[in-house]
């Protein structure tokens, strides 16, 4: 399989290959995905790389979220923005834009926490709740209060408890009605100091995965630690994937079918279809996912196909 982007000998970037292979869409840029498995499809939650206005750079102009679904990994349906900073009442008028979604479905209602900039302009996260994965959404009416940060993201365990996991090394359980925090958040202490951003948690056969992003830096940039409970302690084990060319390596795990499957986006992305992008151009991919009989997981191959 090749390696992921390399430049082409004039020093130019291919354009990736269409459907199936990575990027998975590209009817739009995302970023961030966050993938669910209910009622037989993949469901994908991702952020929108829009691009800045004229002369400027960054992830400000990122305002809504987006949902894509598969019920074979193959052909994917775009459900288009599900969700947009213009229906957080509460959020800063000046630059309303928010970032990596996370979802959860409970008791037949889909729940998605957003992170987005109060009033104050602090980062917070806020919760829409919808009666389908693609909605219609409506937030709480606040931020979930105990908040803080960026890139929520929800996990309900095998028991039926859910948790937020967000900000910096941030857990804390959901109250039943999924609208608040049930306990002051829990600072996660697994030993290695290297985290940034993107925290994620998946559970299989009763081991439980913290993984996240470090600092841009390094040539590894996914990297996870395992545990036997949603708060840890988790034990380090190192890097799962490398950098993305032009992008962090924001993930999500899930299990589809018998296959579990890493879900993540690409940098430096030009669709054939248009998108030639002055912004971030970040679309997503997914790799197989390999687990050695200790439960450890196998360094991802990205893949173009
Ligand atoms: O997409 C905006 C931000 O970039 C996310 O919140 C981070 O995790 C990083 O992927």
């Amino acid at each position: 399989k090749e390696p992921f982007l390399q430049r082409l000998p004039d020093g130019s970037w291919p354009n990736p290959n269409p459907t199936p292979g990575n990027p998975i869409v590209e009817t739009y840029r995302g970023a961030d995905p966050d993938a669910h498995v209910w009622d037989g499809r993949v469901w994908v939650y991702t952020s929108q790389d829009h691009d800045p206005p004229e002369g400027e750079r960054g992830y400000a102009a990122m305002d809504g979220t987006h949902l894509i679904s598969s019920a074979n990994m193959v052909d994917w349906t775009d459900h288009g923005e599900i969700f947009n900073a213009d229906m957080v009442p509460w959020s800063t008028d000046s630059g309303k834009f928010l970032w990596a979604p996370g979802a959860c479905r409970k008791n037949g209602k889909y729940f998605l926490y957003f992170p987005i900039k109060d009033m104050r302009k602090n980062w917070v996260i806020g919760v829409a709740t919808g009666d389908n994965p693609w909605g219609p959404f409506k937030e709480s009416g606040r931020p979930i209060p105990g908040t803080s940060g960026i890139d929520p993201m929800c996990f309900i365990d095998d028991d039926g408890k859910a948790y937020l996991y967000f900000g910096i090394h941030k857990v804390a359980r959901l109250s039943d009605d999924m609208l608040s925090l049930a306990e002051a958040p829990y600072d996660i202490n697994y030993g290695a100091e290297n985290f940034r951003e993107g925290a994620y948690m998946a559970k299989r056969n009763g081991v439980y995965y913290y993984s996240y992003t470090d600092f841009e830096d390094r040539e590894n940039q996914g990297y996870y630690a395992m545990g036997k409970s949603p708060y840890g302690p988790f034990e380090f084990k190192g890097a799962i994937n490398a950098k993305p060319e032009g992008a962090q390596d924001h993930h999500s795990m899930v299990e589809f079918k018998g296959r579990w499957y890493y879900f993540y986006h690409w940098g430096n992305f030009t669709s054939p279809y248009g998108f030639p992008g002055r912004g971030n151009r970040r679309n997503v991919a997914v790799e197989y996912m390999y687990f050695d009989p200790d439960g450890t997981i196998r360094p991802i191959v990205q893949t173009r196909d």
